[in-house]
């Protein structure tokens, strides 16, 4: 009987007609379409409505809802951005409507990738940093709810890098509107991101002779891990965990003539403080981590011959208002203060009072490469561990929130270490089934074939090698505690 019910209230019609919800009337929204599309990049049919939505009165916010015409899930899921956002993430709202999620993603308030929007606009900025998220969402359980004649039973956000940001945000700033929050390489120390990137391009061009072109990088790759491989008791050409390693790239100084293999005085300088981190010049303290051992192929990111623009953006538009800010200038000891202040909490997803969300049965899974580039992976560490401290340890968080470091993994995908993992199954199975991800299966692709295939582990555990059989097959390896 709870079957046949189910299968009819998933039954489209059983709302309102797609077309009909144009007429829908939400506060603060003006809904602009409402369409049966079908056949669309091989998508299932689903009704399509996008929607403006104005909470102040400079507030701009484009967004759209996508529902599956016949096959609903029942669930629905927030898809997040990259960057500035400035518009709709149409490939992750695909992937969510073809595993049969009604799903929505907003453009944050602003169109186009920059940050200029912010400069006079703070109503705007408060929508890029976390109104616009929750505004869709409550807009989209609404629409989701007209539609099938009733809501979602279970409703995920899913993100990475920007909406991994936006993915902590929700659950500490609007801890209601999920029931499990996926954030992916998040960006949730924002000011702090866009100070390791214009620390790293300062080191890069102190002087011309500290800069360190890319034909370098591989050279500085290899002898990094060279140098932390065996750490954690594997040479497998990854690194658990390059925290636990000190690496010295004085090891590829130049002992002849200059060259793609070696690196000069200076060069060497330069390297040393991509790793360290800032530091205020006066205080010698760190003021965020540095990149990791193993993240040097990335380097191009921050390092290249231009800062970060996601981070100079933020200085120029939001910190500074002053479009012709030179990174140059950004100083360590003296405009932290600035910096932090302007934020205040705005943009960072930093507050460590995940009670809200916990308290509901909410589950947040966190993940982050240790070869990212473009967010130093210790944030993460970084903020698990503030979550810990302030909630009473391990076991309190245990149940509610686990975060996996994915050796030899990029900035949300990519690089040499096991990268591709579904880690909105894990999360389905924790939310609906009870089942708590104590490891998550991932696999490294080479030309189209998986090469390599090792468990994710919940931090601080490590994929630990059973003594037997390939080092390639994650059956021969469980999750424990570092040695
Ligand atoms: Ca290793």
């Amino acid at each position: 009987m709870r079957i046949a019910l189910l299968a009819v209230a998933c039954m489209p019609g059983f709302g309102a007609s797609c077309e009909s919800l144009g007429g829908l009337a939400l506060p603060d929204t003006t809904i602009t379409l409402a369409e049966t599309a079908g056949n669309v990049n091989d998508l299932p049919p689903f009704c399509r409505v996008a929607a403006t939505l104005r909470p102040s009165s400079d507030s701009d916010i484009r967004m759209e809802v996508w529902l599956p015409v016949a096959g609903w899930n029942g669930k629905y899921q927030a898809v997040g951005n990259g960057g500035w956002a400035g518009s709709i993430n149409s490939a992750a709202m695909a992937q969510a409507l073809r595993r049969g999620y009604a799903t929505s993603s907003t453009d944050t308030g602003h169109a186009g990738g920059g940050a200029s929007f912010a400069l006079g606009h703070p109503e705007k900025l408060i929508d890029y940093a976390y109104r616009s998220e929750h505004e869709m969402t409550v807009k989209a359980k609404a629409m989701i709810a007209a539609f099938y004649g009733s809501g979602p039973k279970i409703s995920y956000w899913n993100g990475c890098s920007a909406g991994g940001k936006q993915a902590l945000k929700e659950a500490q700033r609007y801890p209601a509107d999920f029931d499990g929050i996926i954030a992916g390489s998040p960006a949730h120390n924002w000011t702090g991101r866009a100070e390791a990137a214009v620390w790293i391009a300062q080191a890069m061009h102190k002087d011309p002779a500290s800069y360190i072109p890319p034909e370098k990088y591989r050279a500085i790759h290899d002898a990094a891990v060279d140098a932390c491989d065996a750490v954690d008791g594997l040479k497998d050409g990854l690194v658990d965990d390059p925290t636990r390693c000190r690496f010295d790239p004085k090891v590829l100084e130049c002992k002849g003539a200059d060259g793609p293999a070696c690196l000069t005085g200076p060069q060497v300088e330069a390297a040393r403080r991509i790793y360290a981190g800032a530091m205020n010049p006066r205080t010698k303290q760190q003021v965020v981590p540095g990149l990791e051992p193993g993240s040097e192929l990335g380097w191009a990111t921050m390092a290249g011959p231009q800062p970060l623009s996601i981070a100079s953006e933020h200085f120029k538009y939001v910190v500074f208002k002053d479009p012709a800010w030179d990174y140059r200038k950004l100083n360590f000891g003296g405009d932290m203060a600035l910096t932090e202040k302007v934020d205040s909490g705005l943009i960072d997803a930093l507050d460590p009072d995940l009670r809200g969300f916990f308290g509901h049965g909410g589950k947040l899974v966190q993940y982050h490469g240790w070869n990212d580039w473009q967010i130093p992976p210790r944030m993460s560490v970084n903020y698990y561990q503030s979550v810990l401290e302030t909630l009473g340890g391990a076991g309190k968080v245990r149940d509610s929130y686990r975060l996996f470091m994915a050796p030899g993994m990029g900035h949300c995908g990519g690089s040499e270490g096991p990268n591709t993992f579904d880690m909105l199954s894990a999360m389905e199975q924790w939310v609906e089934q009870g089942k708590a991800p104590d490891k998550v299966m991932a696999s490294h692709m080479r030309d189209g074939k998986v090469d390599r295939s090792r468990p994710l582990c919940p931090y601080p555990q490590v994929a630990k090698y059973k003594g037997s059989g390939s080092i390639d097959e994650a059956g021969n390896f469980v999750c424990a505690a570092p040695r």
